[in-house]
């Protein structure tokens, strides 16, 4: 119903409330626009210097344009109190539990994403500061904690089951950074010193979406939308959506693969 709008393909459960919102709003502005172009075009021609060549200092009595004013008041009400607000309560608001979902960290930094999975356990291990490093470890992961032994880190890779809810837990180590993935119409910032959730439920995988949109090289991806530096261009992460067998294959080789690194004194 919104293909009108030119919008990337759709691929999350609750996008199609944010499409057909984005839809009336750009009808009413439509309707608004053709509108006041109406009315300044009947005032450029009722009003002509021909007709009254003399000023007219009372001017006029009609009250059309109050109510056309209050018309468009009404409009944006309706705009506000029955699409927008009951939409952020839906979508914003009304977090799913952390039992059904799948809890994930997505840290920026210039320029890059961090995303931590918490593995079997459901509990994110300690991460420490001092032991950042830029390289090998960029969230400062205590693989010392007995939490952060299945814990799963990679540098802008975002795995995701398909038709489940995902909370990402958005955080940022430096400046104002933007979450960005349009399939899912979500975007929001990450902010320095705080955790900011989000929930999505990405309902088309990567498979299916190659298959939809004709594209076999097609990645979902992670676009930082807040200018955060010199390197802001390149700040990327793909999203990889699968079925729930496939992403627990990946998650399962992940543990087993940074389980071996670990152990291995010359990695
Ligand atoms: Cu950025």
């Amino acid at each position: 119903m919104t293909d009108w709008l030119g919008l990337p393909t759709l691929a999350s459960t609750h996008g199609g409330q944010i499409d057909s919102m984005i839809g009336w709003v750009h009808v009413f502005m439509l309707v608004l626009f053709v509108g006041w172009g109406g009315f300044f075009v009947y005032c450029l021609i009722r009003f002509r210097q021909s007709r009254h060549p003399v000023a007219n200092y009372t001017g006029v009595k009609s009250h059309a344009s109050a109510y056309s004013e209050i018309g468009v008041a009404l409009v944006e009400a309706v705009l506000l109190f029955g699409f927008a607000i009951p939409l952020w309560a839906a979508r914003v608001d009304r977090m799913p539990s952390e039992k059904e979902a799948l809890v994930v960290q997505v840290t920026g930094e210039q320029f890059a994403w961090n995303v931590h999975y918490p593995g079997a356990d459901g509990v994110f291990g300690r991460r420490d500061l001092a032991l950042i490093d830029t390289q090998s470890n960029p969230l400062g992961l205590d693989r010392s904690d007995p939490a952060a032994k299945d814990d799963v880190t990679t540098l802008n890779q975002l795995y995701l089951p398909v038709n489940k809810p995902i909370i990402v837990r958005l955080r940022s180590k430096d400046v104002i950074h933007s979450f960005g993935v349009p399939e899912f119409r979500v975007k929001q910032d990450a902010i320095p010193g705080l955790t900011i959730p989000i929930w999505f439920i990405p309902n088309v995988t990567t498979a299916e979406m190659r298959t939809r949109t004709g594209n076999p090289e097609f990645q979902y991806e992670i676009a930082c939308a807040q200018l955060c530096g010199l390197g802001h261009y390149r700040m990327r992460g793909f999203v990889t959506v699968q079925t729930a067998e496939e992403f627990q294959k990946w998650m399962d080789e992940k543990v087993v693969e940074q389980a071996e690194s670990e152990s291995d004194p010359f990695k």
